[in-house]
């Protein structure tokens, strides 16, 4: 039985998923959510995900939300080597990096995503220029470790890449939409990582899929 993947893939919480998807050929199908509709807030969906948000995952009888914990069960589940389970101490790089997504790179990103992408284009609403600053200052702090890091191995977890990586896809794919995009020739070995990610076969699939939906 295919997977479910339930809401609308330019969220980027959602194209993680998919890219997990993609990268190991399962077979799943798209549940759209839709936000206009509240249908995120509905008791059908907080079922499935108490918080109300997407996206929300079902595998026969396991409904999971939390978009990178449904990202690993996918790779674990195809025995995927982006998460270099067979190796301890390469594995735990691969959670730290995770965690590093998660906090410093997708936390600045949501709010310049919000400020610069959302408000204008589906609020009708003005960017809050100063709250950008602050969060593109945060990116930077991220960007010089990224840039250290990267300028000694191929990507963040070592030599290899994970889903460390492949996290951060759907927010890359996005900021080089907004116009902070230059912000990365700042950072030469940050581009050319970001770039590697974007060009994967299964990048370019899940942003047809974003732009298909946006
Ligand atoms: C965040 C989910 C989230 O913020 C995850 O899955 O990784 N930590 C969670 N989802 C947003 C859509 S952006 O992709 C969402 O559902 N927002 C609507 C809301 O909060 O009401």
């Amino acid at each position: 039985m295919a997977m479910k993947v339930y809401g609308l893939p330019l969220s980027t919480n959602v194209a993680r998923v998919l890219m997990c998807l993609e990268e190991v050929g399962a077979n799943y199908k798209v549940v759209p959510i839709n936000f206009l509709m509240g249908e995120h807030k509905s008791i059908e969906h907080i079922a499935r995900n108490p918080f109300g948000q997407v996206p929300a995952f079902q595998d026969g009888d396991l409904v999971l939300f939390e978009s990178r914990t449904i990202s690993k069960y996918v790779l674990r589940k195809n025995n995927s080597k982006l998460l270099k389970e067979d190796n301890l101490s390469d594995l735990a790089k691969v959670d730290m990096w995770l965690e590093v997504e998660s906090h410093k790179f997708d936390r600045p990103m949501s709010v310049i995503i919000y400020e610069c992408l959302i408000i204008p284009n589906y609020l009708d609403g003005e960017t809050d220029v100063k709250v950008v600053e602050e969060n593109v200052e945060m990116l930077k702090k991220t960007f010089d470790v990224y840039e250290a890091r990267l300028s000694k191995f191929k990507y963040l977890a070592g030599d290899f890449i994970s889903l460390a990586d492949l996290s951060h896809f759907p927010t890359a794919y996005n900021l080089m939409e907004t116009p902070h995009a230059s912000l990365l020739d700042e950072y030469p070995h940050v581009k050319a990582w970001i770039t590697d990610i974007l060009a994967r076969p299964t990048a370019k699939k899940v942003a047809e899929m974003m732009k298909a939906t946006a």
